[in-house]
């Protein structure tokens, strides 16, 4: 048995004048929880040190560029890198990334995985990005992550806890090539933070199937590629929008093994054994066996 103690750090609903440290002090909180409850990890959201922006239109660059981290970490995130270091715990944190490369600015959805010892393990940038990326008055609120975020193009993983680990971003959860391009790499615990409006504007005979999909999309990536999926959300009514939480953590077998139960801040941990991939892995999920890749050219053509 190889077990990783993981927990859930889901996060109510922030507002878009609370401060980045109001934030943070949060966060802490719920690393002291998880520490006490004896976590090796925490997963936190999407996007967890600020409201969901992108739920507004927005053309001055300097009301967009408020929203994000110029450095990870940096001045204000360092708090929670000095404690995770002496808490010795890890953690999986969503924020938006501000780049600067060759004079130009860049800016990314992005995650990082951060070890006991507060070192960065891996980072990764959002794959997928919905909604639109002009302003679409017809919506009761906007979704404009197009317009404010370039995508990821690619999906790593990392050796780190002892085992594989990989990292996704809220709609990334909803494409099966998120989790296989990672599954294929051998990855054993996916976490994904999330932030999901109940509302969907282009589909709104959907809301109320909002929790039943991300479950569903979740269980379906973990039993498919014989993996843990830790899935964690920015819940609750924030800036008057109502987002789902259904935080949950998923085995290779599917099933939902701790999940939350309310939609503000709120630690759940579960004590997973990463050795139980294998029963999947080597046997109804044995890649290497059982794929066809020669009939699935569709998948990877524009
Ligand atoms: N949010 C939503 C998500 O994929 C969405 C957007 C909601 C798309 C419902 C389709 C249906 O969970 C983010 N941030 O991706």
């Amino acid at each position: 048995s190889r077990y990783i103690n993981v927990a859930i750090g889901q996060l109510g609903p922030v507002n878009r004048e609370d401060s980045r440290p109001l934030v943070i002090n949060r966060m802490m909180k719920m690393m002291r929880e998880a520490k006490a409850l004896a976590a090796d990890i925490i997963i936190y959201p999407e996007l967890a040190l600020t409201t969901f922006f992108p739920r507004w239109y927005m053309e001055k660059e300097e009301e967009i560029d408020q929203w994000f981290e110029k450095d990870m970490p940096g001045k204000e995130t360092n708090p929670l890198f000095s404690l995770a270091k002496e808490l010795k715990i890890g953690f999986y944190l969503g924020y938006a990334e501000k780049e600067i490369k060759n004079g130009v600015a860049h800016y990314y959805n992005s995650a990082v995985l951060v070890d006991k010892n507060a070192d960065i393990i891996g980072k990764y940038r959002k794959v997928h990005l919905p909604g639109h990326s002009e302003h679409e008055p017809w919506r009761r609120f906007q979704h404009l992550e197009k317009r404010y975020f370039e995508p990821g193009d690619r999906f790593p993983v990392w050796s780190a806890f002892n085992g594989v680990m990989g990292m996704a971003l809220c709609n990334d959860r909803r494409w099966p090539e998120t989790y296989r391009v990672m599954g294929l790499q051998g990855a054993e615990m996916i976490f994904i933070g999330y932030n999901t409006p109940v509302h969907n504007a282009p589909a709104p005979q959907h809301d109320d199937l909002s929790l039943f999909h991300n479950t569903l999309s979740l269980q379906a990536g973990a039993y498919h590629n014989g993996c843990w999926v830790v899935g964690v959300a920015k819940a609750g009514c924030e800036e008057g929008i109502e987002q789902i939480g259904g935080s949950c953590i998923v085995a290779p077998s599917g099933e939902v093994v701790a999940a939350c139960i309310t939609k503000g801040d709120e630690v759940v941990v579960a004590h997973c054994d990463l050795d139980f991939c294998q029963i999947y892995k080597r046997t109804t999920f044995n890649f290497d066996l059982h794929r066809q890749p020669h009939a699935y050219k569709e998948i990877t053509q524009y």
